[in-house]
């Protein structure tokens, strides 16, 4: 039995979990981290820096090296979705899964490097470029949790365009689903993302003066949750000190992005309390952070505050102010934050995008092979809303991974008549249904109570707990808290719904956002007015203002710690005045009834369903690719392969279900006519000659064609169809791409000769 340096385990005779472990352990063991199943990569992460990503391996992989086939390799997925984008004439798509920490985020950047090596052509400032982009990526979207300590905290989908001479263009990168409630909310011992902790530990102590943001940095809220990570002085210097480089390539100034961060920052210090002398008001504790931000963001301080602490309704067709309570301001105070947050990230991408895409025009009609990389299975300690939604994208990319490798594939088989062996696979139609079906699903309740007035997490489980309480998917709560268990593919994952509704409402106020659009900054104002497309087109505007930005001297940093001593104490004595004013004008609609939702707000899930139906709506049009990471212990140890673990994860990406049909494992499949058109120049006595004879002329092929001894099992002829084993396939490209540098090299001496 060939259990031992099986680089393919679709052709290990014997198929069962057991067994793959073994192979897998004992090729990590060497250091052995990729593994074929058929088509599909496995990829163990090895939790340390291996020497098998530099120039041998590069020129080892390039995508025209059809005759070998390859030790598996992360590179050797990139060279041949390049090849059969090339041949096919058809986008492709890689799509990367894993649970947090396996090494999607890694894999997807050596595939990208790879790329760009095998495109080596005169545009290496740009493919540069492509490559130095990370990490101010990583920087905004990145944090650390309790599984990884450089974890995406967004799901991206980086889409690379080839010209017509196959030379890689450009990129354009998608960003899905930022969970922006990291910048307010985290659980202990997790970070928030790396680009605040790079401006407090990493910039220059005059930056930081400027910004007012000279204090200790764990008295700042939002950087309190992490002890450790206000340690790591000297990686923060290196990232800030990196990221600049990369803002600069992109013609960005890192002014503007400090202050953007500063502003995020001094607004999550503003407090509120109740007002002394207003029933139901609030008031700011202290005016110092509003006032830093206002001049941040070149707002009025009057206007921000107002919008912090009222809201606008319209009763009987008047249009009046209500003050908002301690609570509810600080809910609009978190709600802009994250806003703000997620609005410069979206921003950088966009800056990163006309940078990296700058023959965006035409892009129709050029072919691109695009990486799908997300946040992965995540089962936390406590898992909340967040949770619940990166689980979800995993189940979804579950079932459509489900879907390609199993069931449309027995269904193409039997499609053709060709005798296909029973496989068993589970499916996960039953819990996407649970979660996301829009009548009843999880997603859909919790959406509908985040409407009710009388709405609460209670309510919510409740409600779960009575649709659900006999479906085997579910596990209602066990005490009387908020809680629910669902067993989702990847195993058990018990949420705490405390907060959930809150965060579903992301209750921010149409005059906060109106109040952002007010900014003198034109930058600021257009920040909150862009609307993103689906497709993340570059707004003009902020494109345009992204570009005057570039052709002025970056911007003097704002000098906003002069406003403290004696300008905040006229401040806050006009704003008296002002406050007063308003009191009197607003004291008619005290006392009414609470409004806790604000319905011209998308809530966060309806929007998460949106942005998911996009993102699966993106790969389903392409052909496909597949890496599937593993991780070899929970905690990332060099050198700890832990069975249980590889097990699990083994059990449900269902593994040897699909090493079972990848031993079956025809991949290419073309029609008769398109396998005759293609091989025809290299086997010309095969051409049919009338129309109806192209399966005749792939018979002949396929039989007379000097196919290898061993290579004569790869194929089926189907009724409408030829199948072929990636071995086969290979072969025979080989043999066409013989051809074509024959004919190449014969063309050539003919000119020269003539010449
Ligand atoms: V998450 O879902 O974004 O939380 P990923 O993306 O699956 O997760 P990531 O790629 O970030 O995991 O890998 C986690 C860590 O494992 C990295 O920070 C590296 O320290 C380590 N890793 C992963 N792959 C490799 C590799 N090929 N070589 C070396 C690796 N180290
Ligand atoms: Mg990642």
């Amino acid at each position: 039995m060939k259990t031992d340096n099986a680089d393919d385990l679709s052709q290990l005779e014997q198929l069962d979990n057991t067994i793959i472990l073994k192979v897998l352990k004992r090729r990590y063991e060497k250091d052995i981290i990729y593994t074929n199943c058929g088509d599909i990569l496995i990829a163990l992460n090895p939790c340390k820096e291996l020497l098998i990503f530099g120039e041998n391996e590069h020129n080892q992989y390039d995508w025209h090296n059809f005759s070998d086939i390859p030790a598996p390799h992360v590179f050797h997925t990139a060279a041949r979705a390049f090849r059969r984008m090339r041949e096919s004439q058809t986008d492709q798509v890689i799509i990367v899964t894993g649970e947090s920490g396996a090494g999607k985020t890694e894999s997807t950047k050596f595939m990208i490097k790879h790329f760009v090596h095998m495109c080596q052509s005169d545009n290496k400032e740009l493919h540069e470029k492509i490559i130095k982009v990370n990490p101010l990526l990583e920087a905004f979207g990145n944090a650390k949790t309790h599984m990884n300590h450089n974890s995406s905290r967004f799901a991206k989908y980086l889409e690379l365009s080839f010209s017509e001479t196959w030379d890689l263009t450009g990129v354009i990168i998608r960003d899905y689903m930022l969970e922006k409630s990291r910048v307010v909310h985290r659980s202990t011992n997790e970070g928030n993302f790396h680009a605040f902790y790079s401006l407090l530990l990493g910039a220059p102590k005059e930056t930081l003066k400027a910004l007012s943001l000279d204090k200790p940095i764990n008295s700042y809220r939002i950087m309190q949750s992490d002890p450790d990570s206000l340690i790591a002085e000297a990686r923060y210097k290196e990232m800030y000190k990196e990221q600049n480089k990369v803002l600069q390539q992109i013609d960005t100034s890192p002014h503007v992005v400090d202050s953007l961060l500063a502003a995020v920052i001094h607004l999550t210090e503003i407090k509120f309390v109740e007002s002394s002398t207003v029933a139901g008001a609030s008031e700011i504790l202290d005016l110092e952070p509003a006032v830093f931000v206002s001049e941040l963001l070149s707002l009025k301080v009057e206007d921000l505050i107002e919008a912090l602490i009222s809201t606008k309704m319209t009763i009987l067709g008047d249009e009046v102010r209500r003050n908002k309570g301690p609570l509810q301001a600080a809910e609009g105070r978190d709600a802009l934050a994250k806003m703000l947050y997620e609005r410069t990230f979206q921003w950088l991408v966009r800056q990163i995008n006309a940078d990296l895409h700058p023959n965006r025009r035409g892009f129709g009609q050029l072919l691109s092979t695009s990486i799908l990389d997300i946040a992965g299975f995540e089962k936390l300690p406590v898992n909340s809303l967040e949770q619940l939604c990166i689980n979800i994208v995993n189940e979804r990319l579950q079932n459509f991974m489900n879907e390609r490798l199993f069931q449309f594939e027995i269904q193409a088989y039997t499609d053709e008549g060709i005798d296909m062996m029973d496989v068993a696979f589970e499916n996960n139609d039953v819990l996407i249904s649970f979660l996301t079906k829009s009548k009843q699903g999880v997603l859909a309740i919790l959406d509908e109570q985040s409407t009710l007035q009388h709405g609460s997490d209670m309510a919510f489980v409740s409600q779960l707990t009575d649709l659900y309480k006999d479906s085997s998917i579910y596990i209602p709560p066990v005490t009387n808290r908020p809680e629910f268990t669902v067993r989702h593919f990847a195993g058990k994952v018990t949420y705490n719904a405390s907060g959930f509704l809150e965060k579903n409402r992301d209750l921010l106020n149409p005059e906060l956002k109106d109040c952002m659009k007010s900014s003198q900054d034109e930058f600021i104002s257009d920040l909150f007015t862009v609307k993103r497309g689906p497709t993340g087109t570059i707004s003009a505007t902020v494109h345009n203002y992204g570009k005057s930005i570039r052709e002025q001297e970056a911007p003097a940093l704002p000098a906003i710690a002069s406003k403290r001593a004696k300008q905040l104490d006229d401040l806050r004595k006009s704003l008296a005045a002002f406050f007063k004013r308003k009191e009197q004008a607003t004291t008619g609609v005290f006392g009414l009834q609470k409004i806790t939702t604000n319905k011209t707000n998308k809530t966060i899930v309806s929007h998460f369903r949106s942005s998911l139906m996009q993102l699966l709506d993106k790969i389903s049009r392409a052909e496909h690719f597949f890496v599937r990471c593993l991780k070899p212990n929970e905690d990332l140890r060099q050198r700890d392969f832990t069975d249980d673990v590889v097990t699990e994860q083994l059990k449900y990406n269902g593994i040897s279900q699909m090493a079972k049909i990848r031993k079956m494992g025809f991949t290419y499949r073309r029609t008769h006519a398109e396998f005759v058109l293609r091989f025809s120049e290299a086997w010309p006595d095969t051409v049919p000659v009338q129309e109806n004879q192209y399966k005749e002329a792939a018979t002949d092929l396929l039989q007379s064609g000097n196919i290898p001894a061993e290579l004569k099992n790869d194929f089926r002829l189907g009724k409408t169809k030829v199948f072929m084993k990636e071995p086969l396939v290979s072969w025979m490209e080989g043999v066409l791409y013989e051809v074509h540098k024959k004919k190449e090299e014969a063309r050539r001496r003919e000119e020269e000769e003539r010449k």
